[in-house]
């Protein structure tokens, strides 16, 4: 970061210069993913610019997910994420998927809790009204980079303490006897809001794939009802066809 080369008269506003070259920087590789950037007063003596100027420029580069910022430790490049192939026919956890993988699987938590199913709930886990339901809510990550944001809805009479679930879900149902067997899936495509665009380290708006899960038990009984924001820029779903016989 220097003060030469921002044009103050006429090459557009201070921060789009500052922005464009902090981007440059990362695309030819002179800030790699996870290097930390000088704190705002430092970058405003250091480019002779304004702490507002630095502030929107970094605000943007947030936005559109070159940067990352973690309260109180800082603001980063982001890591760059490589795709994972993810096959579509077999009934795996994530846990077992980023195993397969030499992966790590961690779990921000958002929520925890039981409370009385929403209709669609009722609909989905086929559930009397009185019944009550465990919402488990998290960030799926591997190696530290969020890949998912999973909303899953198990009955109570299959999951009686979701504080039970610290690590796989099917781990613990697995133990409860109750794991799925069989699940129906439904993909579909989604821009990324705000919300789960900060939850999931990408530019806002940025491509999504929601998928839809119902798992069934051997005697056909609903066991899991689970909704999935996976990034777009991380997954490839891959599906063996075999000719209608
Ligand atoms: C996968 C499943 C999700 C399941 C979870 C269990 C998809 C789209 N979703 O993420 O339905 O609840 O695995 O993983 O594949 P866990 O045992 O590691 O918690």
């Amino acid at each position: 970061f220097s003060p030469e080369g921002f044009d103050q008269t006429g090459a557009g506003p201070l921060y789009l210069q500052l922005q464009r070259r902090i981007s440059d920087a990362i695309a030819t590789g002179r800030l790699q993913p996870g290097d930390s950037l000088p704190p705002e007063r430092d970058m405003a003596a250091l480019t002779g610019l304004s702490r507002v100027t630095i502030r929107k420029a970094v605000e943007g580069l947030v936005a559109s997910g070159h940067l990352i910022q973690r309260r109180g430790s800082g603001t980063f490049v982001a890591p760059k994420v490589e795709r994972l192939e993810q096959a579509l026919s077999l009934l795996t956890s994530f846990t077992e998927d980023m195993a397969r993988r030499g992966k790590s699987a961690e779990s921000t938590w958002i929520s925890r809790a039981v409370h009385s199913p929403s209709p669609e709930e009722v609909m989905a886990l086929g559930l009397a009204a009185n019944a009550r339901v465990a919402r488990l809510e998290r960030v799926r990550r591997s190696d530290g980079i969020p890949l998912a944001i999973e909303r899953a809805s198990i009955s109570s009479a299959f999951l009686p303490d979701p504080e039970t679930v610290t690590g796989s879900l099917y781990a613990v149902l697995e133990a409860n006897q109750c794991r799925p067997v069989r699940a129906v899936q439904r993909i579909s495509a989604a821009n990324l809001g705000p919300h789960d665009a900060g939850l999931l380290n990408v530019a806002v708006g940025a491509a999504g794939l929601r998928i839809e899960r119902i798992g069934y038990l051997p005697d056909g009984r609903v066991v899991e009802y689970t909704r999935s924001l996976y990034r777009g820029d991380a997954y490839d779903f891959a599906v063996e066809l075999k000719l209608d016989p």
